[in-house]
């Protein structure tokens, strides 16, 4: 596949907030932050979608997502956290390399709708 921004930023070519990573996965602060301590996880071996990543990296995957949801957790406090995957332009995916947005929410932003 192509290469994406995701595998200049695996390979530090681009800059980012690290927020976890190891021989698999990274995880780093989106640049558009929905909310304080939104977080991508990404793994290393890039494939564009759900459909075309194998069951190896899926399980990098979700030995992961704990590991990850928790350090949002420790460092932002949030009082929830939806964990959202895009595939496809028309489901609003805009980096075809998958990822898993993990998005913190907060009762005040709740509150003030
Ligand atoms: P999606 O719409 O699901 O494909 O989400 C792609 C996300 O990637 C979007 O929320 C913004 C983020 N993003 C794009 N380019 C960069 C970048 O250079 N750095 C960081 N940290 N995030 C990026």
């Amino acid at each position: 596949m192509s290469e994406t921004i995701f595998s200049k930023i695996i390979d530090g070519d681009i800059p980012s907030y690290k927020i976890y990573e190891n021989d698999y996965v990274y995880a780093f602060l989106d640049i558009s932050q929905v909310s304080k301590g939104h977080t991508l996880l990404i793994p290393k071996k890039a494939s564009p979608n759900i459909y075309e990543t194998d069951p190896e990296t899926m399980k990098h995957i979700a030995e992961a997502l704990p590991i990850v949801a928790n350090a949002i957790k420790k460092a932002f406090n949030p009082d929830g956290l939806n964990i959202i995957q895009n595939n496809g332009e028309y489901a609003s995916q805009s980096v075809f390399h998958i990822h898993f947005h993990l998005i913190p929410r907060y009762k005040e932003d709740i509150d003030g709708f």
